[in-house]
C-alpha cells in the first residue's frame, strides 16, 4: 500500500483546436475520475509556450480549454480547474527536476524528436525539457494517478524516473527531515491509460494520431464543430472498402476501420466487441452515418455548452483564480519540503 493519498492530476494544452482526440483520451476520462477520486486538472499554458504562440490567442484558447473542461462535465467546485503559469510552484519544482533528468533520458523521448523535426538545432530548449515540467506539474501535488492518451505513456515513465531519483538521491536527507517514509518524498505515479479510444487516428490517414496541428482539418473533429461539420467529416473519413468484421481481430492490418469503430465505442460507452456485435457485415455506408449521429448526440452539447461559456470570459477567469489558489495551497508545502531537501536556505516564511 502506496503512503501517499490518491490524487489525480491532468492537463491539456491550450494551443488551439481541441479535438475528439483531447476528449475521447483525456477530457471525457477527467469528468469520470470526479466520482471516485480528489482531481487537479490544469490548462498546461506553459507547456505551450515550447512552441510560438500568439499572446492573444493564447489566452483565448486557455480560456477555451477551461471551458471544454467545464462543458466536458468537470465540477470547479468539486475539483480543481486551473492554469499552469499562476501556480509558480511548477517553474520552481521544474528546475529542480532539470538538474535531476539526465540529458540521456531526456534525448530518447520520441515527442521531442517528432516535435522538433529535421530542425531540431532550432527547437526551444522547453521544448526539450518539456517532460520535466511535466513531471514537475504532477507531483507538485504528489499526483498518484495521471489520466491521458497513450501518447504520454514515455513522459509519465519519464516521471517515475524522476521522482525515484529525487527520493534516492536525497533518501538521507528525507529521512533526517521526516519528510518521507519508505516510498520516499514523491509518489511513483500510475498512468491511467484505458478505454477504446486511448489514441485515436486521423480521419485522413488511420495510421496517424488525429492532432491538433495537422494542416487538415478534415483529419479531426474539433470539440467546437457544428453537426454538420461533424456529419460531413466523418462522411470523408478515409476507410477501406470491406464490411466491418465480426470480432475485433478482424480490424487488424484496417487502421481505418478499427479507428472508426474505436471512436463509435468510446463515445458509446461500450467495447470495441459489442460495437461489432451489433454492426457485423455492415458496410462503411451505414456506419458512418450511425457514427455521425452519435458523435453529434454526445459532442454538440459541448460545443453548445462552450459557446455559452466563451460569452462571459469573466467567469471562466473567476474559476481559473479561484482553482489557482487552491492549487498553490496544496503546491506550497510541498515546494517548501523541495527546496528544505535540496538545501536552499528560505529565510522568509
Ligand atoms: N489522438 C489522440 N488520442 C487520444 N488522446 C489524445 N491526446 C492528444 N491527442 C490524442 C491526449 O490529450 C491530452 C492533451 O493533449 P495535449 O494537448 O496536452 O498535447 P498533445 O498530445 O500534443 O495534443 P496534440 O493534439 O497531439 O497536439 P499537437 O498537434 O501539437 O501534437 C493528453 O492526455 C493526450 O494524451
Amino acid at each position: 500500500m502506496s503512503a501517499f493519498e490518491p490524487r489525480v492530476f491532468s492537463g491539456v494544452q491550450p494551443t488551439g483546436n481541441l479535438h475528439l482526440g483531447n476528449y475521447l483520451g483525456a477530457i471525457k476520462r477527467f469528468a469520470a475520475l470526479q466520482d471516485t477520486h480528489n482531481c487537479i486538472y490544469c490548462v498546461v499554458d506553459m507547456h505551450a509556450i515550447t512552441v510560438w504562440q500568439d499572446p492573444a490567442a493564447l489566452q483565448a484558447a486557455i480560456r477555451e480549454v477551461a471551458s471544454a473542461y467545464i462543458a466536458a462535465g468537470i465540477d470547479p467546485k468539486g475539483s480543481i480547474i486551473f492554469n499552469q503559469s499562476q501556480v509558480a510552484g511548477h517553474a520552481e519544482l521544474a528546475w529542480v527536476f532539470n538538474c535531476i533528468a539526465r540529458m540521456g533520458w531526456l534525448n530518447r523521448m520520441t515527442q521531442f524528436k517528432e516535435k522538433a523535426g529535421k530542425n531540431r538545432e532550432n527547437a526551444s530548449a522547453g521544448l526539450f525539457v518539456y517532460p520535466s515540467l511535466m513531471a514537475a506539474d504532477i507531483l507538485l501535488y504528489k499526483g498518484t494517478h495521471v489520466p491521458v492518451g497513450e501518447d504520454q505513456k514515455q513522459h509519465l515513465e519519464l516521471t517515475r524516473d524522476i521522482a525515484a531519483k529525487f527520493n534516492n538521491d536525497y533518501a538521507e536527507r528525507i529521512a533526517e527531515l521526516g519528510l518521507g517514509g519508505e516510498d520516499g518524498y514523491f509518489p511513483m505515479t500510475e498512468p491511467l491509460i484505458s478505454g477504446a479510444a486511448t489514441r485515436v487516428m486521423s480521419l485522413r490517414d488511420g495510421t496517424k494520431k488525429m492532432s491538433k496541428s495537422d494542416p487538415s482539418d478534415l483529419a479531426r473533429i474539433n470539440l467546437t464543430d457544428d453537426a454538420d461539420t461533424i456529419a460531413k467529416k466523418i462522411r470523408k473519413a478515409k476507410t477501406d472498402t470491406e464490411p466491418l468484421p465480426g470480432d475485433a481481430d478482424g480490424l487488424k492490418e484496417r487502421p481505418d476501420a478499427a479507428n472508426l469503430v474505436g471512436i463509435y465505442a468510446a463515445l458509446a460507452d461500450v467495447s470495441v466487441a459489442d460495437v461489432l456485435k451489433d454492426h457485423a457485415g455492415a458496410q462503411f455506408s451505414a456506419f458512418k452515418p450511425a457514427l455521425a449521429d452519435l458523435a453529434v448526440a454526445k459532442l454538440a452539447p459541448i460545443a453548445d455548452e462552450m459557446r455559452r461559456l466563451k460569452a462571459d470570459p469573466g467567469f471562466i477567469e473567476g474559476i481559473l483564480a479561484d482553482g489557482a489558489g487552491r492549487a498553490d495551497a496544496i503546491a506550497r508545502p510541498v515546494m517548501q519540503g523541495v527546496k528544505d531537501i535540496v538545501g536552499f536556505l528560505t529565510t522568509r516564511k
